[in-house]
């Protein structure tokens, strides 16, 4: 198998990629970066120093950055999904989306479980407060864009929807998207009823002790 993906299911950046391989049932080996498996561990490391998953190696290319995976995907192992529109203009607004999703809700999501991971004396309350004021600006805008649309950008499912996949699932879990963004939470809803997303969710459902701000009984 010419595809190797080294993830591990709860990693919201994981899952980012995981949803355009289910898409399109794109053939692919699972790499699992878990505890107990050194091997598979050092791989990563020396593929990717940073040791940031996802990791793709598709044949001898090395490929890093969920967003450009997907890029990768869509270009090289293009299924009936696709995942870019062909028109660049349509394109640029899914770009912008994800770029959205990834800067202003999986960022300060982030944030807001990477501090509550810290020994208490190196927490940032500053830095806490203000990664929720961002979630609160981030779903604020996005409810007025979400206004009569299906998808984030264009007319279908795209690179914009699998990043807010995940990014709204653990943002939701880390900063409730209260009842003032309808448009984000009904979105959110119809993301969690996409079939590749639940397959998605469902393969992290173990590991949801391990949501180190404990995860909601829901979803
Ligand atoms: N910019 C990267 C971010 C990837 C990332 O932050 N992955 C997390 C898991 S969701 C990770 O590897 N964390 C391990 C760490 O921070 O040491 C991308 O888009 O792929």
């Amino acid at each position: 198998m010419s595809i190797k993906l080294y993830a591990h299911p709860f990693s919201s950046y994981c899952q980012k990629v995981l949803i355009p391989l289910y898409e399109n049932a794109t053939p692919f080996e699972l790499r699992m970066l878990g505890p107990g498996d050194e091997k598979v561990a050092a791989d990563f490391a020396a593929l990717w120093p940073l040791k940031r998953m996802p990791v793709l190696v598709d044949d001898r290319r090395t490929v890093v950055e969920a967003t450009i995976i997907i890029e990768h995907l869509d270009l090289h192992h293009p299924g009936p999904v696709r995942m870019l529109p062909a028109d660049p203009r349509a394109a640029l607004d899914v770009r912008m989306m994800d770029r959205f999703f990834d800067n202003y809700v999986m960022t300060p999501m982030q944030r807001l479980v990477v501090d509550s991971m810290r020994p208490p004396e190196h927490r940032d309350p500053y830095g806490v407060a203000e990664a929720r004021a961002l979630l609160d600006t981030a779903y604020g805008w996005l409810d007025e864009r979400m206004a009569g649309r299906e998808w984030a950008a264009g007319d279908g499912f795209s690179l914009a929807d699998c990043a807010a996949a995940p990014s709204l699932f653990y943002a939701d879990w880390a900063h409730p998207i209260g009842g003032a963004f309808p448009n984000v939470r009904a979105y959110r809803a119809r993301l969690l009823a996409r079939p590749s997303f639940t397959r998605a969710v469902d393969e992290a459902r173990p590991y949801r002790p391990l949501f180190p701000l404990g995860a909601p009984d829901r979803d």
